[in-house]
C-alpha cells in the first residue's frame, strides 16, 4: 500500500456530523487504512482503536471474509428494491439473526442506530393500536439516554444538547431518571448495588399519565453515549417487571451493547432481562456497510398479521432495508463473530480489562472508574468553569501517543474491538495513566 497520503485540497464542504467543525478544519486527524485493531493516518502514523471506531467494529478492522463477501456480493447483485420484492440474502440474514436468541422470531430491518430507534417506537405504537390498546401513545425514555437523532429518538433521548434546538420534538413523552451517582457507586467494577429503586420512577409516571396513555418505555441497558453509565443489579428486572404490571411495552437500545460487547450475543441474554423489542446497528456488519435491525419479541409480528390478506400489515420501511451489501456483510459478520468465538473471548477478557482500568483509580484528576463487558468508562473531574475541556486534552495527547479513544463531557470512554490482546490492553491503559499526569 502507498505510503503517499494525501490531505483533500478543501475541508470546508464537508459539514461534520457531532464536530466541532472549525477545530477539525484548522487540526484535521483523518484516517487512511486500517487493520486489525489499528488504524493508520494520513501522516503514516499507526493508532490503536480502543473504540471500535464508534462503538461498531467488533470483530476489528478489514476482516477478509467480511471484505470478500461484500466484494462478491456487489458483483453479483447490486440493489434490489425491498418493498413488495426481495432478494434471498435479506432473509437468509433474518434467520441467522433471530437464531441467535430465543423469543425473538422477526427483525426489521433499518439503516442506523436512529432508524432502528424509531422504528421500534412505531412499532410500538402500532403495536399497542393492533391490540386494541390504540389510547396507548406515550413514550418514555430516560434522562441521559441516547437514541440516535431522529425526531422519535431525540424525543425519548435525555441529552440536552441534542433536544435544545429542535423545537417542541415529540409530543406525549416523558423521562426516568437516569441511573447515575457518583455518591453511591464510585470505583464499582461491575453492577452497581445501589439504584435499583430508580425503575420505581415508572410507577410515578404511572400515576402522573394513566398506564392507559402509555405505549413503551426505551431504555439503553447499558447507556454508552453518556458515559458508561451501568445499569444497577435488579434494575432492568424491575423495569421489566412495572412495565408487565401495566401493559407497557420494554424497549432496549442495544445498538451499543448487541453483538457482543457485553461478553455474551445482546445485553438481553447477558442480563437475563427480556424486552419486548430491542434495537441494533453497528456490530451487526461489524461497522463495514451501514445496517440496523430491530428484534421482535414472539407475537408482535402475529398481532399485525390479520389485516386483510393482500393489504401492507405496517406502513413502514426503508428504501435500503436489508439492503444486498449490508446483508452480506452481516451474514459474514456472524460468521467472523462465531469462528473467533467472539463473544465468549470478550467474556475472558473482561476480568483483565476491569483490573487494567481500575488500576486508573488513583491517578490524577479520576473521580470514577467503572466497567461492564469490554466497555470501560474513567471520568475526570471537570476543569472549573471549563466543562469537557480536560478530557479533550487527554483525548489529543492520546492520539498523539497512538491512541484512540472517546471522551463525552468529561468522561472517557473505553470499547475496543474484541479481538484485543492483553498487551494492546496495557498499551491503552499504560497510555492513558500517562495523559493523565500530564493534562491541566
Ligand atoms: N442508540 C444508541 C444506544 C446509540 O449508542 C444510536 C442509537 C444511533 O445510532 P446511529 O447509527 O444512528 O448513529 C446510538 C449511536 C459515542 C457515540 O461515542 C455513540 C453513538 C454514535 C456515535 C458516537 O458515544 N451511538
Amino acid at each position: 500500500m502507498s505510503t503517499a497520503l494525501q490531505m483533500p485540497n478543501d475541508l470546508d464542504p464537508y459539514w461534520m456530523p457531532f464536530t466541532a467543525n472549525r477545530h477539525f478544519k484548522a487540526n484535521p486527524k483523518l484516517f487512511v487504512e486500517a487493520e486489525g485493531m489499528y488504524y493508520k493516518t494520513q501522516d503514516n502514523r499507526q493508532v490503536l482503536d480502543a473504540t471500535a471506531g464508534l462503538w461498531c467494529c467488533n470483530a476489528g478492522h478489514r476482516r477478509r471474509r467480511i471484505v470478500e463477501a461484500v466484494q462478491k456480493q456487489v458483483e453479483t447483485l447490486d440493489y434490489a428494491p425491498s418493498f413488495q420484492l426481495g432478494h434471498p440474502l435479506a432473509f437468509e440474514f433474518a434467520a441467522k439473526l433471530t437464531a441467535m436468541i430465543d423469543g425473538y422470531d422477526q427483525v426489521f430491518f433499518t439503516n442506523s442506530g436512529s432508524e432502528s430507534v424509531d422504528t421500534a417506537l412505531k412499532i410500538a405504537l402500532a403495536y399497542q393500536r393492533a391490540i386494541g390498546q390504540g389510547t396507548r401513545t406515550r413514550l418514555i425514555g430516560r434522562e441521559r439516554g441516547y437514541h440516535g437523532v431522529g425526531f422519535g429518538g431525540i424525543s425519548v433521548g435525555g441529552i440536552v444538547n441534542n433536544r435544545k434546538t429542535f423545537g417542541p420534538l415529540l409530543s406525549g413523552t416523558d423521562h426516568l431518571p437516569h441511573t447515575h451517582s457518583l455518591e453511591h457507586n464510585a470505583f464499582t467494577r461491575g453492577q452497581p448495588e445501589w439504584g435499583a429503586h430508580l425503575a420505581d420512577d415508572l410507577e410515578r409516571l404511572v400515576a402522573l399519565h394513566d398506564a392507559s396513555t402509555i405505549a413503551a418505555v426505551i431504555v439503553e441497558p447499558l447507556a454508552g453515549s453518556t458515559g458508561v453509565l451501568v445499569p444497577p443489579q435488579g434494575y432492568l428486572k424491575r423495569l421489566r417487571e412495572i412495565c408487565d404490571r401495566h401493559g407497557i411495552l420494554l424497549i432496549f437500545d442495544e445498538v451499543i451493547t448487541g453483538f457482543g460487547r457485553l461478553g455474551a450475543s445482546f445485553a438481553t441474554e447477558y442480563f437475563g432481562v427480556k424486552p419486548d423489542l430491542f434495537t441494533t446497528a453497528k456490530g451487526i456488519t461489524n461497522g463495514v456497510i451501514p445496517m440496523g435491525a430491530v428484534f421482535a419479541r414472539k407475537g408482535i409480528y402475529d398481532a399485525f398479521m390479520d389485516a386483510p390478506d393482500g393489504s401492507i400489515e405496517l406502513f413502514h420501511g426503508y428504501t435500503y432495508s436489508g439492503h444486498p451489501l449490508a446483508a452480506a456483510a452481516g451474514l459474514a459478520t456472524l460468521e467472523v463473530y462465531r469462528e473467533d468465538d467472539l463473544f465468549q473471548r470478550a467474556a475472558g477478557l473482561s476480568p483483565y480489562f476491569e483490573d487494567a482500568l481500575h488500576s486508573l483509580a488513583d491517578h490524577p484528576h479520576v473521580i470514577d472508574v467503572r466497567n461492564l463487558g469490554m466497555v470501560g468508562g474513567v471520568e475526570l473531574a471537570p476543569i472549573s468553569g471549563k466543562p469537557t475541556a480536560r478530557a479533550m486534552e487527554a483525548f489529543q495527547k492520546c492520539f498523539d501517543r497512538g491512541l484512540l479513544i472517546r471522551t463525552t463531557g468529561d468522561i472517557i470512554a473505553v470499547s475496543p474491538p474484541l479481538i484485543i490482546e492483553n498487551r494492546e490492553i496495557d498499551f491503552i491503559v499504560d497510555t492513558l495513566g500517562d495523559v493523565l499526569k500530564t493534562v491541566h
